[in-house]
């Protein structure tokens, strides 16, 4: 019986599409698996479907594996070493598509939050604290007529883009290894450098791989307008941490909005006592209907290849 490890507890309807002639495990615990961990899984299971955070890294790999495929759960798999998969002859796939939509929403909601002044708001009013409306309280940036800068055209980047544009009456410049086609009000320019420097909002959106790794940092945000806010909803260590929080100590930037952290689940004492950052705890995809539109994917990338068929999400 072929022996399938599921990381972490997924939406009923996700488990229910795995086939009954798989011997199903679905580990209990909430955090991810250590490299140990990994490693032991490998030796275990003929197949796994892993989730964010999960140690898939190169000693994972280093004794080689009974398992076959990993089905990560997720668009993101910097958590796992593709390189190393591939020489112990296990296939990687992901789900992208389905998180696209939720994820750009994120974004939005961090956005809005960060340059309205969301979270600093509703701490005012549960502090008890707040004196009452007045004109000039608590102004914050308004969005229309503003320039919306992105790195990082992928999926999710064109669905806020599209957001901004028509929803938001923004502008978009953005920076993209390829050439992309670019609707009214988008504009691609050469360098991420190009983006920092003319956005009020920069949009982090590339996925994390080894080139993108403090793809922003101190340099990077040293280029960004004074009154500029940093938003990141893709991978924590794409952006350089310290020097985000130097920049936002120093005023040379406005503020910032993040999903997610270099060092996640932590998240440093600095940022947590400024109040023009919102911190949120990784909800790109956490609605119900995502997730399990996530998980059949990821099922559906097993059934394929249980059945020999291509995979549709093969990375
Ligand atoms: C997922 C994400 O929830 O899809 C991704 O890459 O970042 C998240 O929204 C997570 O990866 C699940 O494993």
């Amino acid at each position: 019986m072929t022996k399938l490890l599921v990381t972490r507890a997924l939406p009923d309807r996700v488990l229910a599409a795995i086939p009954h002639d798989i011997d199903l495990t679905v580990r209990e615990e909430i955090e991810p698996l250590t490299e140990t961990g990994a490693k032991a899984a490998l030796q275990v299971y003929d197949a796994i479907l892993p989730t964010l955070g999960d140690a898939f890294s190169a000693k994972a790999f280093a004794e080689g594996a009974r398992c076959d495929i990993l089905a990560n759960f997720g668009v993101g798999y910097n958590h796992i070493d593709v390189e190393a998969a591939r020489a112990a002859e296990v296939v990687v796939t992901n789900t992208p598509g389905a998180v696209t939509d939720a994820t750009a929403d994120i974004a939005m909601m961090l956005i809005l939050m960060t340059c309205r002044r969301g979270g600093e708001g509703e701490r005012l009013v549960r502090s008890g604290r707040w004196e009452g409306w007045h004109p000039t309280q608590m102004l914050g940036l308004h969005l229309g007529g503003k320039t919306l800068g992105i790195i990082g055209m992928g999926r999710i980047g064109q669905a806020v883009a599209k957001r901004a544009v028509y929803g938001f009456g923004m502008d978009v410049v953005f920076h993209n290894r390829s050439r992309k086609g670019a609707g009214a009000r988008m504009r691609q320019l050469a360098t991420a450098e190009e983006v920092a420097k003319v956005a009020d909002v920069l949009l982090v959106a590339v996925p994390a791989t080894p080139d993108t790794h403090h793809m922003i940092n101190a340099d990077l945000l040293a280029t960004m307008k004074p009154g500029a806010v940093l938003i990141n909803v893709a991978r924590g260590d794409i952006v350089d941490e310290a020097a985000l929080i130097l920049a936002l100590q120093t005023g040379q930037i406005a503020g910032a909005g993040l999903d997610v952290y270099e060092f996640e689940p932590k998240v440093p004492e600095p940022l947590l006592a400024m109040e023009n950052i919102v911190l949120l705890p990784h909800l790109g995809t956490a609605t119900l209907e995502v997730r399990e539109a996530m998980g059949l994917m990821a099922v559906e990338n097993l059934k394929a290849f249980w059945e020999g068929r291509p995979l549709p999400n093969a990375v």
